[in-house]
């Protein structure tokens, strides 16, 4: 593959759960590979790996973990995927992540652990490709109910969600240098899916993507 070939755009989609990701994460996969683009779907965690087996058990509540060392294997479910991840870029591959570092911080900063802050949670996503583009699907606690409320896993209540929504903005300010465009999840999944494709467009018309991609950093003050 000649480097003169553009690199696919790294693209990573976080929200609530219940906010939509997976289908706007697949309508955005499948409209690009339609119109021409190569795109990927990727989910993390990727429950397949044996990381992954470990994460979904303690997800189902078939196995208990230490707040530390789950938000690790969080974190290592991340960093083993990573080598693919980028040769898929470099092939011209647009990668389009359902949940990644984001997620990973707080999510385990919400369990309110006193040794287990913002900070200490994102140090180990310092040094992973920083995404291109980070959509933010934000629904209210009330549009989420709506939607017929939570699940039967681990952080699927009313109280995880609301601490993780507050979390999630906490973070992205730290992060002033990630391109983050934050969507209301609360309409309709075709008008979603419509600003997503405006917004990815009119991303791909100025990005100028670094081969390799940028490093996530240290929170800011
Ligand atoms: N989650 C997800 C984490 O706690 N840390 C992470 O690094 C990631 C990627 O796992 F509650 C949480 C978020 C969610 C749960 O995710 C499972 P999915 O998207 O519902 O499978
Ligand atoms: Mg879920």
């Amino acid at each position: 593959m000649s480097s003169a070939s553009p690199r696919g755009a790294l693209v990573v989609v976080e929200g609530l759960d219940r906010s939509g990701k997976s289908s706007q994460c697949q309508i955005l996969v499948d409209h690009l590979n339609q119109s021409g683009s190569k795109a990927q779907y990727v989910k993390f965690p990727d429950r397949s790996t044996p990381t992954g087996k470990m994460i979904n058990s303690y997800l189902t509540g078939s196995a208990q973990q230490d707040d530390h060392s789950i938000h690790l294997l969080f974190s290592a479910n991340r960093w083993e995927a990573i080598q693919s991840i980028l040769q898929m870029l470099e092939f011209g591959m647009n990668i389009i992540i359902d949940r990644y570092s984001f997620s990973g911080a707080v999510y385990s900063a919400a369990k309110d652990n006193p040794n287990l802050g913002l900070d200490w949670a994102w140090a180990c996503e310092v040094g992973l490709p920083k995404p291109d583009l980070v959509l933010f699907l934000d629904l209210s606690s009330e549009e989420a109910a709506r939607r017929g409320g939570y699940g039967e896993e681990r952080y699927e209540t009313q109280q995880m969600q609301s601490r993780v929504r507050a979390l999630f903005q906490d973070l992205f300010k730290r992060l002033p240098n990630v391109n983050l465009k934050q969507i209301n999840a609360g309409c309709s999944i075709d008008d979603v899916a419509t600003e997503i494709r405006t917004t990815f467009g009119r991303f791909v018309e100025q990005a100028k993507l670094e081969r390799p991609p940028e490093k996530l950093q240290t929170l800011s003050a």
